[in-house]
């Protein structure tokens, strides 16, 4: 398969460089992703640019025509997709099936925005005066998409800058490209006017940079590492963008010596392991009461001895394979500073080279236990499946512990006491609390994001989306017929 840009509703990639796209299950290369240069971005948003006229002169309800037909395609594709998107960054086809999901209620959401849109009227202060305020688009919109989850957060930032009249100059991760070749041949199909979503393929610091500094590009929306985030909101700020940063997590489940355990191990198990620990809301801590900490780590290790690792297309797979190379040597780099460090190795730890894990990229579901809260590996994110065990005496203490990092994602209590509960979700400092589940399993309709070093204070996903892609604009209608002086003539 050879993926193409989508520039002006044409596939285009003539003379450009090529890279391989790998399947990580096994190593077998699924597609050639073209590394484009400045020129193709250049080209994608002066057509992003020409074609943003008419695609916000088209009344929403009727952009919203286009993401309902969107929408429609997508499920009736679901089952393939779900396939190519297993093979291409090798999450497990439940799973995969389950991000599909997520772009079509995305689809279905935002085009249901399109007979919203909701601004507000207010009182005018002045007699025979009308106020009100309106959702402007900001323009060109650039997204820069992760390979976690190639087709979902596409879909929250594509889908939500459309119905709001942006069009969008498009960047998916190299890792990733067929969920964005698929979805650009289903713009075309729907009909999608041309240039309203142009697809640039390419690298970071090329492709992205080119798009961060056109001058035509109103607005960034980026999900990545804090690394690349920050150079973005650098760049970006700079030059007086939008930016909208979606970075990274360090996400806890705590369990209070009341919670149902078989419950919370559960819950651990599927938010530590599932994407292979890929996901920015994947847990990577777990804060347990003293009490029930050696029955925790007894139930996680049983439950782990259970897991089916290999290649995600396979139904009984639990755990596929980490994305490429480069985030085995990351993981297993973690893993080495947490022994060194002095936490205790309880299972994993090593990257699987036997057969049949030898042509792909498999690491061992890990757990350590007796980490404490200021180790590497209890700060920063790892980014595959390792799990710190954490000890604490009281839920002050695991506040303050699931607290004492630099981002501010997803958290999670178990805990069978409503106090407990309600005095946690109050004062956890993160985007997303879950009470009595996992840190994952964020649904399309309300605000997804996090404090701290997680973002910049903005949103992907629910009514906060619209919040990014448009601008306020407040209207007075004057028709007292005379000049009426606000804070004066009152
Ligand atoms: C991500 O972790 O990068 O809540 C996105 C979840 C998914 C989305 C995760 N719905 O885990």
């Amino acid at each position: 398969m050879e993926v193409k840009n989508y520039i002006d509703g044409q596939w285009v990639a003539d003379n450009l460089k090529g890279m391989p796209v790998i399947n990580p299950a096994n190593g077998e290369q699924l597609a050639i992703v073209p590394l484009s240069t400045t020129h193709e971005v250049n080209e994608a948003a002066i057509a992003a640019k020409r074609a943003q006229k008419q695609w916000s002169q088209l009344p929403a309800p009727k952009r919203a025509d286009f993401l309902y037909e969107i929408g429609f395609k997508l499920k009736e594709k679901k089952e393939y997709l779900a396939q190519l998107l297993t093979m291409e960054m090798g999450k497990v086809i439940e799973e995969a099936r389950g991000e599909v999901q997520e772009a079509i209620d995305m689809a279905f959401y935002m085009a249901g925005e399109g007979r919203r849109l909701f601004g507000e009227t207010v009182p005018s202060e002045l007699a025979n005066k009308f106020a009100m305020s309106v959702r402007a688009p900001v323009g060109v919109a650039g997204i820069i998409t992760p390979w976690n989850f190639p087709i979902a957060i596409a879909s929250w930032k594509a889908f939500p800058a459309l119905i709001c009249g942006n069009t969008v100059v498009w960047k998916p991760s190299n890792e990733s490209p067929l969920m964005a070749y698929e979805l650009g041949k289903i713009f075309e199909e729907v009909g999608l006017p041309n240039g309203v979503v142009n697809i640039v393929f390419g690298t970071g610091p090329t492709v992205g940079t080119a798009m961060v500094e056109h001058p035509d590009i109103r607005i960034i929306s980026f999900t990545g590492s804090n690394a690349t985030g920050s150079k973005v909101a650098e760049l970006g700020g700079k030059l007086l963008k939008k930016v909208s940063l979606e970075l990274g997590g360090k996400n806890a489940v705590i369990v209070m010596d009341d919670a149902n355990l078989e419950l919370a191990v559960e819950g651990i198990l599927w938010s530590a392991f599932g994407t292979a620990g890929q996901r920015c809301t994947a847990c990577s801590r777990v804060i347990v009461q003293k009490n029930v900490k050696e029955q925790v780590i007894a139930r996680l290790l049983k439950a782990m001895d259970q897991l089916t690792i290999g290649d995600g297309l396979d139904p009984n797979v639990k755990v596929g394979p980490v994305v490429n190379k480069a985030a085995l040597e990351k993981i297993n780099h973690y893993v080495q500073i947490g022994k060194q460090q002095g936490a205790t190795l309880l299972r994993g730890g090593k990257i699987l080279e036997k057969i049949p894990f030898d042509k792909g990229f498999y690491f061992e579901p890990t757990l350590f236990a007796d980490v404490t809260p200021d180790m590497i590996i209890a700060q920063e994110e790892i980014f595959g499946p390792v799990v710190s065990i954490i000890e604490v005496d009281s839920l002050e203490q695991a506040i303050e512990v699931n607290n004492g990092v630099k981002f501010g994602l997803s958290s999670s209590i178990f805990s069978q006491d409503v106090n407990t509960i309600f005095k946690a979700q109050h004062l956890l400092d993160t985007g997303i609390v879950y009470v009595n589940a996992g840190t994952t399993g964020a649904e399309i309709h309300l605000p997804f994001g996090g404090t701290k070093g997680t973002g910049n204070g903005h949103r992907d996903s629910g009514q906060a989306a619209l919040d990014v892609y448009t601008e306020w604009k407040s209207i007075y209608v004057d028709f007292s017929g005379k000049l009426q002086r606000a804070q004066i003539d009152t």
